[in-house]
C-alpha cells in the first residue's frame, strides 16, 4: 500500500459575494484543520472564468477571497494560501485529467446542469469540465482531504474515480518509476462543518448561494449590521412558533434553515437552541440570529477591510504562498509525466 502524508487542499471561487453559507461550509473548517493538517487554501481564479467575469472585479474578488481566509483566522505561513492561475500545474494537470475521465461521468454532474441552465449550447466548454480541472487542484498537491460544503461532494466523488482510474490504468508504469501501487491518494471529502449546507433566507429549499440574483438571499461576509440584521428580519418563515425538538422542525425548510445557522454561528447544537428558544416566535428569535450573527462576524468584516486596504500586502501574501505551492504541484506533475511516458526532454 502507497501512503500518502495527510494534506489538506480546498478552494474558494472569486465571484463577489462571498457568503455566510461559505464561511460556515468552508473556511470555518479550514481554520479548524490547520491545527492538525498541513494545509493549502486556494482562491480558485480559474474556475471563476468558467462563467464571464468583469476583470477587475475578478481581480478585487481574487484579493476579497484571501482577505476572508486571513481575517478568519488562517495563517499563511504555516500555510500556503494562493491563487490558481499562478500554478500553471493546475491547467497542466487538467488536461491529463480531461483525457482520463470519461465524458459518462461529466455529463451526469448536477452542478453543470444547474449552471448551464436550459441553455446548454451556449455554456462554456470549461464550466463542463469544471471537476478535472478540480481533481487537479487536488491531485497536484497529493491532498489526502478536502473540506467542503456539500454541494461540492459529486465533484468530490468523481476526484476519487479520477485518481483511481489513473493509478488502475497506469498501475505498471507507476510501480516502474517507484511509486508502488499507487500514483495518487483517493482523496477523502470532510463535508463536517458547522453548517454543511446553508440555504437561502428568501427560500428555504434552495442553497445560500453567490450567484442568487437577490441580496436578501445571502449574508455577505461584507455586510454591516445593519444589512445582516434587516436580512434576517426579512427573511421567509412559517407563521408557527420553534418547536421544542428537532423533530419538529421536519417540513419546515425556513426554520430549520434559521435554527441550523444560529446553531453554527453559537457552535451548539440544533437541540440546544430549541432548548432556549423553543416555543419563541420568529419575531423574538430572529433579533436574537441578528445579534449573534452580528457578533461572529463583525470581527471578520472589520479584518477583511482592513487588509483590503492594503493590497500589497494581500498581493505578497498570494505571490509567497504561489512559490510554496508550485515546488508542490510541480513535483506532481513532473512524476505523471515520467508515468504517462511523455518524454523529458534534457536541459
Ligand atoms: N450554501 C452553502 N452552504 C455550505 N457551504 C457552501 N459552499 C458554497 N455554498 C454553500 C461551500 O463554499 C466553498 C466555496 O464555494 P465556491 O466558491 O466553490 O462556490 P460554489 O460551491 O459554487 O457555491 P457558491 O459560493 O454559492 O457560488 P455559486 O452561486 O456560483 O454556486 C465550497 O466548499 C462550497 O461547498
Amino acid at each position: 500500500m502507497t501512503t500518502f502524508t495527510p494534506r489538506v487542499f480546498s478552494g474558494v471561487q472569486p465571484t463577489g459575494n462571498l457568503h455566510l453559507g461559505n464561511y460556515l461550509g468552508a473556511i470555518v473548517r479550514f481554520v479548524e484543520l490547520q491545527k492538525t493538517h498541513a494545509c493549502i487554501y486556494c482562491v480558485v481564479d480559474l474556475h471563476a472564468i468558467t462563467v464571464w467575469q468583469d476583470p477587475k472585479e475578478l481581480a478585487a474578488n481574487t484579493r476579497e477571497v484571501t482577505a476572508a481566509f486571513l481575517a478568519a483566522g488562517i495563517d499563511p505561513k504555516a500555510n500556503i494560501v494562493f491563487n490558481q492561475s499562478q500554478v500553471p500545474e493546475h491547467a497542466e494537470l487538467a488536461w491529463v485529467f480531461n483525457c482520463v475521465a470519461r465524458m459518462g461521468w461529466l455529463n451526469r454532474m448536477t452542478q453543470f446542469k444547474e449552471k448551464a441552465g436550459k441553455d446548454r449550447e451556449n455554456a462554456s466548454v470549461g464550466l463542463f469540465a469544471y471537476p478535472t480541472l478540480m481533481a487537479a487542484d487536488i491531485l497536484a498537491y497529493l491532498a489526502t482531504h478536502v473540506p467542503v460544503g456539500d454541494d461540492q461532494k459529486q465533484h468530490l466523488e468523481l476526484t476519487r474515480d479520477i485518481a483511481i482510474k489513473f493509478n488502475n490504468d497506469f498501475a505498471e508504469s507507476i510501480a516502474g518509476h517507484g511509486y508502488g501501487e499507487a500514483f495518487f491518494p483517493v482523496t477523502e471529502p470532510l463535508i463536517t462543518g458547522p453548517a454543511t449546507r446553508v440555504m437561502s433566507l428568501r427560500d428555504g429549499a434552495k442553497k445560500m448561494s453567490k450567484s442568487d440574483p437577490s441580496d436578501l438571499s445571502r449574508i455577505n461576509l461584507t455586510d454591516d449590521s445593519d444589512a445582516i440584521a434587516r436580512k434576517i428580519r426579512k427573511a421567509k418563515t412559517d407563521p408557527d412558533a420553534l418547536p421544542s425538538e428537532v423533530a419538529g422542525l421536519k417540513d419546515r425548510p425556513e426554520a430549520d434553515n434559521l435554527v441550523g445557522i444560529y446553531a453554527a454561528l453559537a457552535r451548539v447544537t440544533r437541540d440546544d437552541v430549541l432548548r432556549d428558544h423553543g416555543g419563541a416566535q420568529f419575531s423574538a428569535f430572529k433579533p436574537a440570529l441578528a445579534d449573534l450573527a452580528v457578533e461572529v462576524l463583525s470581527p471578520v468584516t472589520a479584518e477583511m477591510q482592513r487588509l483590503m486596504a492594503d493590497p500589497g500586502h494581500i498581493d505578497g501574501v498570494l505571490a509567497d504562498g504561489t512559490q510554496r505551492a508550485r515546488a508542490i504541484a510541480a513535483e506532481t506533475v513532473r512524476g505523471a509525466k515520467d508515468v504517462l511516458g511523455l518524454v523529458r526532454s534534457a536541459g
